[in-house]
This record gives structure tokens, sequence and C-alpha cells, in this order.
């Protein structure tokens, strides 16, 4: 898009059903969050909107689960998530409510528009009702034997088991999960979007976005589009939701379907934005760009209707259907809408081995994170995007967090602005000095600034944060090594105007990585600023000077500290307790992990996978998990370290067989060798169990 005169960057509306996790943040937040403080660094005109969706079974079955109304879930948890994303960072606008009056009205207005334009066709069909509580039953709200894998507890829109689609209709022995009964089919009429009438416009439109978008989304559009769309109806008959407008006859006691309303929740979150902005009252953080704070309450219709607006959608990969087909459908359907110049889509971030659970307790919760190392938001998310999903699924360990930070930010950008900060005050009262005449080799360093500002900017409009952070990293690197090769501690006994040069030539690397660092690390970006005495500018073109002479530098203040191995140790030990567990599975799409992506029948070759037997176990001292194993394995024997101490008895051990993994690189687990992994199995419970057959020692697996 050429110059867009201004931005609308959404983020997906978490459902108001539980607090947020780290997948959360990986898939859609961080990313939009370093988007759009890059775009107002760069002093455009941009909203960024969000808020919780309160609609739909995700919240009715949490109250039913709590043991509280709908209208408490959505209270709690909203107030929550809101407060979280405040702490983290994430700089919206406006964080709004799908339960809002505004809301309500948008949503009903867009029924009533669609409506009238045809995009609806009624579709009489039979569906399950319970007769005992008298109500229709939501997908979520029956379950039954799966057809596919024979699992008993498939949902009416999908087996969790083998991940099959499914309608109720299909599954064997339906039960209704409000009283229990065995529900019978009764005839409903409902409105279906005739999403099969836009079927050929919307992929048109989608084909331009080929070699645009990234490959992932635009694959599982062209995926939708080639096995042809279908009505899907717009209405649900339920109590909790946006009543259907009054005026639609045949549609009393009918709510919009939650997928209807939820994305239409960006609009009305945009309207109430700008009605706070007229009135002054502002019910989140005052807007962030000041070209908003002049702006009227009609100004909305500027970032939804006008072509000359860049709209972009920050979301998970689970809601891309809904993004990139249903919703652009609805906005055409209207005739009056923009629709999304791209859709950045994240994919999934896993855990420490596994996928991340809410049920399984196996997460890593934000407010719990704010809370036990608060302070360290910054560490969070330059983990968070170092590991960014963005072309595919990727991992979070503790181990990675503490390499992350220790290796990385401590080491490098942390080390070299303190070093900086550190001489400038001994040599210089804190004040930097006038550099006289530079050499070629300090030009030839300052030039490295709008060069890496120039690809920097670049990753970041083309939605590549990981590179973007890279990339930010080199430069840091530079002011190193540049500092380690000139050495102003030896020079500063030998040659003053050589010190002077390189400490003003440090300085400006400083300066330039602080305004660098604002989209990626923005509680980093504040600190520096204070430590260097600058104020936050916006973004650099050309420039290659940012502390001038003279400036007075503020206190040295390190920017990060080690993560010991105590914080490591303990966060990996509260993964899958129970005792705090979020209970949300039946809103969850899946607890068996996915399978992992494809390998070559040759990658699968290189593993040498043996029997063996245990002849010994002892507990690793000072460890929960820990277990030192002796294992025969017929050709030798090894120890090896395993994390299985809270599950075994070391005496009952003994004896047991074993299958190993024996060409596993070997590591130091607790200062022990340990060479090869005893495989395990792991129910749904996270109960282990050895994975053996009756086998001698040094049997070969494959
Ligand atoms: N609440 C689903 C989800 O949280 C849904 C997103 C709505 S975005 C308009 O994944
Ligand atoms: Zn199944």
């Amino acid at each position: 898009m050429n110059q867009p005169k201004r931005y609308t960057v959404t983020a997906a509306l978490p459902y108001a059903n539980g607090p947020l996790h780290i997948g959360h943040l990986a898939g859609a937040y961080i990313s939009a969050d370093i988007y759009v403080r890059y775009l107002r660094l760069l002093g455009k005109d941009v909203i960024f909107v969000s808020g919780t969706d309160e609609h739909g079974a995700a919240i009715t079955i949490r109250a039913k689960k709590e043991g509280i109304s709908p209208r408490e879930i959505i209270d709690k948890y909203h107030e929550q998530i809101k407060k979280s994303f405040q702490q983290f960072g994430i700089s919206f606008d406006i964080f709004h409510r799908t339960s809002e009056p505004i809301h309500y009205e948008t949503s009903q207005e867009f029924f009533r528009i669609l409506n009238e334009k045809g995009a609806f066709e009624i579709i009489e069909s039979e569906q399950y009702y319970d007769e005992e509580a008298q109500q229709f039953l939501a997908d979520r709200y029956i379950t039954g034997t799966c057809p596919n894998c024979h699992h008993e507890g498939a949902y009416g829109d999908q087996c969790e088991h083998c991940g099959a689609t499914l309608s109720p209709t299909d599954l064997i022995h339906p039960k209704s999960m409000i009283s229990g009964q065995t529900p019978v089919l009764k005839k409903t009429k409902h409105w279906y979007l005739k999403l099969d009438e836009y079927q050929n416009e919307i992929k048109q439109w989608l084909e331009t976005k080929k070699g645009v978008w990234k490959n992932h989304v635009y694959g599982q559009c062209m995926g939708w589009i080639d096995t042809g769309l279908q009505p899907r109806a717009m209405t649900r008959d339920l109590d909790w939701g946006i009543p259907v407008p009054p005026e639609i006859e045949g549609a009393e006691d009918k709510v919009l379907y939650v997928w209807l309303d939820a994305p239409i929740g960006y609009i009305s979150a945009t309207r109430q934005l700008f009605k706070e902005i007229e009135e002054k009252k502002y019910s989140f953080a005052q807007p962030q760009s000041p070209l908003l704070l002049e702006k009227k309450a009609d100004a909305w219709e500027d970032y939804w209707k006008s072509d000359d607006t860049c709209l972009i959608h920050f979301i998970g990969k689970d809601n891309i259907v809904f993004h990139c087909i249903t919703f652009p459908a609805i906005l055409k359907a209207t005739g009056q809408y923009i629709l999304p110049y791209n859709v950045p889509a994240n994919e999934f971030m896993n855990l420490q081995g596994g996928k991340i659970s809410t049920s399984r307790n196996w997460a890593v919760w934000l407010h719990e994170y704010l809370e036990e190392l608060s302070g360290k938001e910054d560490e969070l998310r330059y983990t968070l995007i170092a590991n960014m999903p963005e072309n595919k699924d990727s991992e979070f360990t503790w181990e990675d967090f503490q390499a992350r930070v220790n290796n990385e930010l401590v080491a490098n950008l942390g080390n070299f602005v303190n070093r900086v900060v550190v001489l400038v005050h001994k040599y210089y009262e804190g004040i930097i000095p006038h550099p006289g005449q530079l050499t070629t080799e300090d030009q030839a360093v300052l030039a490295e600034i709008p060069l890496t500002a120039k690809k920097i900017s670049e990753a970041f409009e083309h939605f590549k944060f990981k590179d973007a952070l890279a990339l930010f990293n080199e430069l840091s690197s530079v002011g190193n090594k540049y500092l380690a090769d000139n050495e102003p501690w030896k020079k500063i006994k030998t040659d003053v105007a050589a010190t002077k040069r390189i400490m003003y030539v440090s300085a400006q690397i400083c300066g330039a990585l602080n305004i660098l660092v604002q989209p990626l690390l923005p509680h980093t970006a504040q600190k520096m600023s204070k430590i260097l005495g600058v104020q936050q500018g916006l973004w650099i073109e050309n420039e290659t000077e940012f502390i001038s002479t003279g400036t007075v530098l503020g206190k040295p203040e390190l920017l990060f500290e080690k993560i010991s191995d105590e914080i490591v140790e303990k966060q990996i030990a509260k993964l899958g307790k129970k005792e705090d567990i979020v209970l949300q599975e039946e809103v969850e799409k899946s607890d068996c992990p996915p399978v992992k992506e494809t390998i070559t029948f040759d990658d699968f070759a290189k593993l040498d996978i043996r029997t063996g037997v245990i002849l010994s176990a002892e507990r690793v001292p000072k460890t929960d998990k820990l277990m030192k194993l002796e294992v025969d394995l017929g050709f030798e024997k090894r120890t090896i370290v395993s994390g299985i101490a809270q599950h075994f008895e070391a005496e009952n051990l003994k004896g047991q067989k074993v299958s190993v993994i024996v060409n596993l690189q070997a590591r130091k687990m607790k200062g022990i060798d340990s060479s090869g992994m005893i495989l395990m199995s792991e129910d749904k419970d996270g109960q282990l169990k050895f994975v053996n057959a009756d086998t001698i020692p040094g049997d070969i697996i494959r």
C-alpha cells in the first residue's frame, strides 16, 4: 500500500474467561505492539485497538464451572486481562469490551445492514434441544462418542482426541452437558451468511495478497477457498449474547453468533475511543499518539471506511479463517468498509516440551510472571520476540530465557551501555566530550547506525520482528567490539584526544540503540533514556549524532540482571502443578500436543534407540525432579539423569526395563554427565510410564 494516511491496528480480542499466558503474547500482542510503537516513532497517525470478547460458549461454560454468572466471569477476567496488558506494556489506545452498549448498537446495526443488503438466507434445520433445560444446545454443550476415533468425550464441533471437525449430529450417543440427558432434534431456523455467494469476490481479493501475506496465512485461506465456502449461521438460540435486532421477524430469542459480533468489536472500540477523545474522558490510558488528541467522535469512520487507511489485524493462527474470510465478507457485504491490508498471524508457541494447556496448568501465566518477576517485563518480551512463532510453531523454555537474558541482554546491550556510561563518568564527570577530528574507523562505525536503522525499519514493515531484534543486537555488538578494539581504558593514559573520540562515538551508538530499542523493549528504552540523559526521540533517518557534546549523563545503572538457576528451577517446578490450576478444558482446542512437523526416514534413522535395564537409581540432591540412573545397555553401562523423581521412588527402579536414545549428545545436569535419554510416555494427567517391552538389554528399537 502506498503511503497510507492512517493506520488501524487491531489485536485479537481474548475471551474474558481466563487469565493471559505467554502464548497470547507471542501469538498477537507483542508483534502488534512493536509494529504500533514503530509507526508512532515515525510520527504516523495510528490507532491500536483491542478488548475482551465476552460472548459465546467460552464464557458460559466457564461461568458454569466457577459456579458464578456469566456477567461475573466477564467482569472478573476483563479487569485481570486489562491490568496484565497494562503492566506488561502493551500500548493499546483503548481496551474495550464486547458487553458495552456501543458494541451492542454497532453489532445490531451491522446485522440490519447485512439483512437489507440480502447477505443472509434463512435456513431451517434440526438441531439438538435439551428438553429438560428447555434450550437449544451450542455445539460445545454436546458431548458424545467421536465417529472417527471412538473417543468418548468428543464435542459437538470437534473431537479433541483425533482433531476431527464435527457437527453435533455426527456424535454417537450425544449427551447434553447441561442436564446430562440425551438431546432431541428439533426444528429451528437461522440467518446464514451466504459465504458461497461471496466465494469469487473473496478469492479474487485474496489472490492480490499472494507474496504479500505470510505464506502460512495465505495457504490456509486458499485451503478454505478450494474446499468451497458454505453458508454459515450468524445467529444462535442462546440466552447469552447480543440479541438479533428486535424488528427482524422470527428471530425473537436469538442472539448473534459470537464470531459475528467479536470482530465488530474492533469497530465499536474505535467508536468508543474517538467518543472519549472528543469528551476528553478516557476509560483506558490516554491515546498514545498526539495526533489523535485533536480528533472528533466521528473520526472513527476514517479509520474503517477510508481507502487511504491501512487496516492490519494481528491474531494467532487459529483465528485466520474468521479474519481473512468471514469478517472480510461481512465488511464487503456492507459496501462501506475497507478490508484488511494484511493479517500477519503468528503460529503457536509451545512451552518446555509441551503444548500450552490451561487445564494441565502447563503455562506461564502473565499475572503470575508480573508478580514473581516484576521489573523483568522486557526480559520476557525479549525472549518471546527472539522465539516468535512468525512462520512456524516455536518453543519457550526457562533455560532459553535464562541464556538469552544472561548471554544476550546482560552481556551485549546491558554491558555496552554500562561500560560507556561508567567510563564517561570516570573520565569526564558524566559529560559527553567533544570528539575532535574523527578517524575513518570512527566514521565507518557511525555509518553503521543509519544502515542498521534502515534494515530494522524494513524488517518491521514486513513483520519480521525476529530479524529486527537480531539486527538491533548486531549494532550493540558493533559498539562492544569498537570499545574492545580501541581500549579507551588504556588510551586514557597515553592519548587524551583519542579517548574523547572513542567515548563520543560509543555514546552515539548508545543513543541510536536507545531509539531503536523503543518498539522492541519499551521499559528498557525508558531506563536507557534516563541513564543517557536524553529524551526519547522519533525514528532515525540519516542521523549519526544522538547525544551531543555537553550532554550530562544520568547515574550509571544496570539495565539487566542475570537470571539465577534458582529462578529457572522454581519456574520449571511450577509447570503442571495442579493446586492453582485454571480449569478451562472445555473451551480449549485440544489437550493433545499437536503432531510435530514431518520428518524424513533419514531423520528417523539418525536416532539410535536401545533397550536397557536400570541397575541403580538415586535422587539428585537439591532437586525435585532429577534422578541419577545407572543403566545397563548390554554393550556398556551408562549414567543417565532423568526428570522422573516426582513420579518414582528410587528403590523401586532397580531392574526396570527401559528404552534409551543412546546417541543423544551428552549433557551436564547438576554437575553430572548424562549420556542418553530414557523414553517415557505421559498421559493426560501427567502420569509417566516407561516405554519398554519384554526385551533384553542391548536390543535395538526401530
Ligand atoms: N476471542 C478467539 C480467541 O481468543 C476469539 C478472538 C476474537 S478476535 C475478534 O482465540
Ligand atoms: Zn476423534
